[in-house]
């Protein structure tokens, strides 16, 4: 018995911030639903799965999940990189969304079951200087986070991607023509970070986990000075401490400090991993399930990164929809070397198109036991939020010069 694709449809829509959507249905009216959201890219995504994907998709047997995710990727003569992953990302998501339906389970049974009960999370705190951070800090302890990522401003900066200053919001796709231009100033921030994080680890004690993240802002020199300066703040993790490329001079950051490191949110596939994990260079691998080609793929990432003692602590801003992380936690839920998950939360606006099934309670998630993903997408809602054209924002070192992501 075949079940047959027979529309295939994308969405975008902006409730506060952009989403890209794939809509896929069956000869049996099995509507399955998949995140194909590139941050400040969605666009691309979208037309790559409306012009090149969706036509070679019609026809096809929504059952064959693995098979599907095969043609698309050795199938295409230019493979790999993000656009082509997210979209490939998109329809395993709503493959595995159609499956979990026709067969009435929760995709993480079809994944062989729960490895656990709950899966733990964390969340982010900001603030400019450290007395917001620290009201910040207690704020997420209160909503009953056992894990948060503290980020600062940093002093004679005008702005610091990833902290809030006054009432703008702290991780912005600016909207407008182009990306704004903030600067950056390492030396500053290689003094003022660790003067920060002691001040949260002493505020917080010993058990609140503590997570920062550098967003790729370091070489390998100064990544080792700012790890072996966080020591005794006893972090959960460093996050991103060099450029995603540069993974062989890791090495000499890993032979100076114990800090535990985690690194993989801008990674598409298990070749751009793979050096990492096989010589153990990190100890959290972080690709986001539709960034890396969804379940069927970021699985064997997981499966190769358990061989190493590396633990899955999957991507998930708010610049990714529901529906993304309604997959990554039914994959961490039947996955044993499953971490930890990142959780923003989002805008109320975006839960008028997408209501979930997962829930949070006293710091841990769950992804419900709906058929499926659990996410229902409000079409009538979409629509009243169009396209709005946005930019993650670039940063400059003080001559001028461009700063990495
Ligand atoms: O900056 O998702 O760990 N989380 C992060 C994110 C990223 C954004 C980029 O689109 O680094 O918040
Ligand atoms: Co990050």
């Amino acid at each position: 018995m075949t079940r047959k694709i027979v529309d295939v449809d994308v969405l975008v829509t902006s409730p506060s911030r952009n989403f890209v959507t794939l809509r896929i249905t069956t000869d049996d009216g099995i509507v399955g639903w998949g995140d194909a959201t590139l941050n400040g890219r969605e666009l691309a995504v979208a037309s790559y799965l409306r012009d090149h994907l969706a036509p070679a998709l019609l026809g096809r047997d929504a059952d064959r999940i693995e098979d599907t995710w095969q043609y698309f990727y050795r199938g295409a003569y230019w493979r790999r990189g993000p656009v082509t992953m997210a979209a490939i990302g998109a329809i395993d998501l709503a493959l595995w969304d159609i499956k979990g339906k026709a067969l009435d389970v929760p995709v993480y049974q079809l994944l062989g079951g729960a490895a656990r009960d709950r899966i733990l999370t964390y969340t982010h705190a900001t603030g400019w200087d450290v007395p917001e951070l620290l009201d910040s800090v207690d704020r997420r302890r209160e909503q009953g986070f056992r894990a948060v990522r503290a980020q600062s401003g940093v002093p004679g900066l005008d702005k610091v991607y990833g902290v809030t200053k006054g009432a703008a919001s702290y991780e912005p796709a600016g909207r407008g023509a182009g990306p704004v231009e903030e600067d950056w100033d390492t030396s500053a921030y290689l003094r003022h970070a660790p003067k920060v994080l002691s001040a949260v680890r002493e505020h917080v004690g010993p058990d609140l986990k503590l997570l920062h993240d550098v967003h790729h802002r370091l070489n390998p020199t100064e990544a080792a000075r700012l790890a072996r300066s966080l020591e005794d703040v006893d972090l959960f993790w460093l996050e991103d401490v060099t450029p995603a490329e540069n993974q062989r001079l890791l090495r000499t950051l890993r032979q100076q400090t114990t800090i535990p490191l985690a690194i993989g949110e801008v990674f598409n596939t298990v070749w751009d991993c793979e050096h990492l994990i096989t010589e153990r260079l990190i100890d959290f691998i972080r690709t986001a399930v539709v960034h890396a080609g969804g379940i069927s793929h970021v699985r064997k990432i997981l499966a190769l990164a358990e061989v190493y003692q590396i633990k899955g602590a999957p991507h998930g801003p708010s610049d990714v929809s529901p529906i993304n992380l309604s997959a990554s936690l039914h994959l961490g839920l039947a996955t044993s070397n499953f971490a930890i998950q990142e959780y923003m939360g989002y805008d109320p606006l975006v839960s008028e198109v997408f209501q979930s099934s997962f829930r949070f309670e006293d710091g841990y998630l769950h992804p419900g036991d709906e058929p499926g993903l659990g996410v229902h997408v409000d079409e009538d809602a979409a629509a009243r939020f169009p396209y709005k054209q946005a930019y993650l924002p670039i940063a400059r070192e003080l001559d001028g010069s461009m700063k990495d992501w």
